[in-house]
């Protein structure tokens, strides 16, 4: 029997969450490149895997209940690993509840509103000329940036207890704005100073870095 996580995805931030688990984890896993600029995420096959067209998605030849399980939504699927390994998410039930509400907060505010960013700041530049958008999620993403530089002082993670899935789920979106979307100076990342280090804090594990390149199209 198959053993192995298929991993569908590419080498942007969602999906870089996905592969830095499954890395840190010690997981075994297949990836495969869906190639978002060619539009496979709406073919017949991924979105039997993914009804809503995104990646990332996995699918797990031993689910929950020993079936095969395909797992959508990043944040979710985070959840998922953590569970079935017991690991990245602290058994400390604080804690615990505390690193799930910082992976709520990127899914429901670093992800949508620096992805806004990035869209009208890089990709959508020559489409928009009001301001008004570009100037409204930079706003946001410095008030999300201010968040997370609040929450890091004292701390070399976001969980008192060590490197885990909240960081897992927030770092590859601050690498983003600054590398992908080229926003460091729009964004004045460098009045963020304990963000940017936490950020590189995480890139320094082994595992962590070699996953950033998984499903990568260079
Ligand atoms: N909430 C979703 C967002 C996933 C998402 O937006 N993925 C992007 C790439 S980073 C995508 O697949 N875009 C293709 C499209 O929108 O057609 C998650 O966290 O998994």
């Amino acid at each position: 029997m198959a053993s192995k996580i298929k991993y569908y995805g590419l080498a942007t931030p969602n999906g870089q969450k996905v592969s830095v688990a499954l890395e840190e984890m010690d997981l075994e896993y297949e990836p495969h490149i869906i190639n978002i600029m060619k539009n496979e995420q709406f073919t017949p096959e991924f979105i039997a895997i993914n009804p809503n067209s995104k990646i990332p998605a996995i699918v797990d030849p031993n689910g929950p209940d020993g079936k095969e399980f395909n797992c959508m939504e990043s944040g979710a699927i985070l959840l998922y690993l953590a569970d079935k390994t017991g690991k990245f998410l602290s058994h400390d039930p604080r804690l615990k509840w505390e690193t799930i509400q910082w992976v709520m907060f990127q899914m429901g505010g670093i992800g949508p509103m620096f992805g806004q960013f990035g869209h009208f700041f890089k990709y959508a530049k020559d489409k928009c000329q009001d301001p008004y958008p570009v100037e409204r999620y930079t706003t946001e993403v410095k008030r999300l940036l201010g968040v997370l530089e609040k929450r890091l002082e004292g701390r070399d993670f976001i969980i008192d207890d060590g490197y885990s899935i909240a960081d897992m789920a927030i770092f590859p979106w601050v690498g983003c704005v600054e590398t992908g979307y080229q926003g460091g100076e729009k964004l004045g990342l460098k009045n963020f100073p304990k963000v940017m280090a936490w950020k590189n804090r995480c890139l320094e594990r082994p595992k962590t870095a070699k996953a950033m390149t998984v499903c990568s199209l260079h």
